[in-house]
């Protein structure tokens, strides 16, 4: 099976808008097969649901990363050809999010997302939301094998998803125990806990994944150049990360689209570990009474004792803010374009899309 060029969307030059035109395509070949296989109309009106309902409507970072770097990395415009199966690919990684952020959602016990109520709160879904995060996945590998399977990389694809999506599992696994919902002990949480678990359950797939698709997809094939990749991308999806921890306490839900629920849920996030870090004896007692409770009222003297002077996370977390950014940007400054064959505008572009973010 093959993509005909016929059937692409014309490209304005305007990259969201060019790339959110290639979703529908997605969407049609997904139901097409259903409906070849013989499924019933509810359930390929029910997949078109959970396809819409999760898959569009972010910030659309990780999948334009991929688009972008592609363009990036071939130094010239890219055809037709080469940018379907770019937006492709970063639509994979956009399923791949969907299927995350429904099951976390569920094991969150979240509200909202992305201003909608999270796919498990839709009436009528519940549970069967664990089968459509499943089938979200299903998705990834039914495209790459549908338009990559003739492709020297298609095994590089197919390794690169399933081990990032190992490690992201690993990493919500230490995310999920170091916050249990019966037992609240502040003892177990540490910033080197935190930095595990974030680059696990986001720094992997929200930041290697799109620049390494891109790299397999233009050939890049030395061990060197992963590294390097690496080395630069995780510490800027640990960033990220902290950014998320931050704006789960302070941004306001309507800008954030989704509702906190780290305080509640017990988590290890960066704002509970520098908290740690500050507290005197008295807030400390107050923060091992009320964190991780299921109380509105406890979670506002939590709140209050991290905006409290001398811990303070607002002017912490804008002082760590400015660090990782002199700190990654120093980073890419040394990356030796010839020796290493990638280019820092990859990582220029990757830092500029999230430094400052308030959503
Ligand atoms: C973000 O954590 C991490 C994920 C969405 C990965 C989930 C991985 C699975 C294997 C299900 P978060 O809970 O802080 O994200 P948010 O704040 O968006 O809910
Ligand atoms: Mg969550
Ligand atoms: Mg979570
Ligand atoms: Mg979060």
């Amino acid at each position: 099976m093959s993509s005909s060029t016929a059937t692409y969307p014309a490209r304005t030059g305007e990259s969201r808008k060019d790339f959110l035109a290639v979703f529908p395509l997605i969407v049609d070949e997904l139901l097409t097969y259903m409906k070849m296989e013989g499924m019933p109309q509810d359930a390929v009106k029910w997949y078109e649901d959970v396809l819409n309902h999760n898959t569009p409507g972010g910030k659309l970072n990780r999948g334009l990363s991929v688009v972008d770097t592609v363009k990036i990395l071939q130094d010239r415009e890219l055809t037709d050809d080469e940018y379907f199966k770019a937006a492709l690919l970063g639509w994979c990684i956009e399923l791949l999010q969907a299927y995350f952020l429904v099951a976390d959602d569920m094991m969150d016990q979240s509200i909202t997302r992305r201003g909608q109520p999270c796919w498990y709160r839709v009436p009528g879904v519940g549970n069967i939301a664990i089968n459509d995060a499943f089938m979200l996945e299903g998705a990834i590998y039914f495209l790459l094998k549908k338009h990559f399977r003739g492709e020297k990389y298609y095994v590089d694809l197919l390794e690169l998803f399933h081990d990032v999506t190992f490690q992201t599992e690993l990493g919500q696994l230490i995310d999920l125990i170091t916050a249990p919902e019966d037992n609240v002990d502040l003892s177990k949480f540490s910033l080197e806990k935190h930095h595990l678990i974030v680059v696990y359950k986001t720094a992997f797939y929200s930041f290697y994944l799109p620049v390494a698709l891109a790299m397999r997809m233009v050939g890049v094939s030395s061990d060197e150049a992963y590294e390097l990749a690496l080395s630069i991308l995780l510490p800027l999806g640990e960033y990220f990360q902290v950014q998320d921890d931050y704006l789960d306490c302070y941004a306001p839900p309507e800008v954030l689209g989704k509702i906190g629920t780290d305080i509640l849920d017990n988590k290890c996030s960066w704002n509970i570990n520098v908290a740690l870090k500050h507290a005197t004896e008295e807030q400390r007692k107050q923060l091992d009474e009320h964190y991780g409770r299921k109380s509105s009222s406890s979670e506002a003297i939590v709140k209050s004792i991290f905006s409290s002077s001398n811990i303070d996370i607002p002017t912490k977390f804008a002082a760590y803010e400015k660090e990782s950014y002199e700190r990654i940007m120093g980073e890419i400054n040394k990356v030796d374009e010839e020796k290493s064959g990638m280019k820092r505008e990859v990582f220029e572009e990757f830092l500029r899309k999230v430094y400052k973010r308030t959503k």
